[in-house]
């Protein structure tokens, strides 16, 4: 996720900030990165794209006219290409609005502002969501939500990666999301395979029937898994909780797989407005501090 985004003028003034998300870029870090930009200024000349990470952030960032620098502050895992390919026309856009204003600058920031809608427009990323579980658990009922066709790939052994675009309502600052499919035991065998997708997906949605024998399965990969995905983004979902004879209350999966569970009901005739409401919540679960109480097994058991 994209954390922050600057726009610094020659020495080192900020002439425009724009903050996602509730957690700041602590300014102590940003400074250290402007320290060690100065270090090797003579490299960032000349347009061209760098990235530097420095504890949990990663600084993409581009020269402009006039050795303005452009730089968004990123979460360090986050794919590399899919925030380069923004900044150059974040750039070009900047320049164009206020290219009078730029060389006449007198210090005063505000007149940066109108830029706020734009660079919202131009960096949505959308949301990364990978849904994973045993066949059978509900993961099509899922993605049957949202009319469209998907998109199927192959990984390197014929794997069939399915992947949909939805539009987003209902959830603040979220206009798109890039739904994965896969089946659990092949992604956790191949897990190598797909590294680069789990470690940058926003929310990693386990999906369980919530039958007993299907948690337990399930329970023989969730070491792995978790193993690959960032703090915290690894989730349960605990489908078909209408069938209450046979499925387990979320708390006692929460418990057994010792991760963030959320009961469900795809067969609810509000399940699509539902999942949303959902995601919303697992959002501001993991970008609230207290992330991942559940996730260390010390912690004490819901109940
Ligand atoms: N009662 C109930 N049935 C559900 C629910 N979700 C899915 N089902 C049913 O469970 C069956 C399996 O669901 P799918 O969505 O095909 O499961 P899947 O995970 O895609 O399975 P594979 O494609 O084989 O991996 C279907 O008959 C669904 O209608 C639910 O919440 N409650
Ligand atoms: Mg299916």
């Amino acid at each position: 996720m994209i954390r922050n985004f600057m726009v610094i003028g020659t020495g080192g003034l900020l002439m425009y900030s724009r903050q996602y998300g509730d957690k700041k870029v602590d300014q102590d870090l940003i400074s250290g990165f402007l320290t060690a930009l100065a270090s090797f200024s003579s490299e960032v000349k000349g347009g061209k794209i760098e990235s530097l990470v420095m504890q949990d952030i990663r600084f993409i960032y581009s020269v402009g006219e006039g050795d303005m620098l452009f730089v968004f502050c990123c979460d360090k895992d986050d794919l590399e290409e899919e925030v380069q390919g923004r900044i150059e026309k974040v750039k070009n856009e900047f320049h164009r609005m206020f290219a009078d204003q730029i060389k006449n600058w007198n210090g005063n920031v505000t007149i940066f502002r109108p830029f706020d809608e734009i660079i919202d427009e131009m960096i949505a990323l959308p949301l990364k969501i990978v849904i994973v579980g045993e066949p059978g658990v509900g993961k099509s009922t899922l993605f049957d939500f949202f009319p469209g066709e998907g998109i199927l790939s192959l990984d390197e052994n014929d794997n069939e990666i399915f992947k949909k675009s939805v539009s987003v309502e209902g959830i603040q600052n979220v206009k798109q999301m890039d739904l994965f499919k896969f089946t659990l035991e092949p992604l956790v065998n191949e897990i190598r395979l797909h590294v680069d997708l789990l470690k940058s997906a926003d929310i990693v949605i386990l999906v369980v029937s919530s039958g007993v024998s299907n948690v337990s399965r399930t329970r023989k990969f969730v070491d792995k898994l978790k193993a690959n995905v960032r703090k915290g983004r690894l989730v349960v979902l605990a489908n078909m909780q209408d069938m209450k004879d046979v499925a387990l209350e979320p708390e006692m999966i929460e418990k057994n797989l010792v991760l963030k569970t959320y009961g469900f009901s795809s067969i609810d005739s509000e399940a699509k407005g539902k999942f949303f409401a959902l995601i919303g919540q697992m959002l501001s679960n993991i970008f609230s501090s207290q992330v991942s109480e559940t996730e260390t097994p010390a912690a004490e058991p819901p109940q």
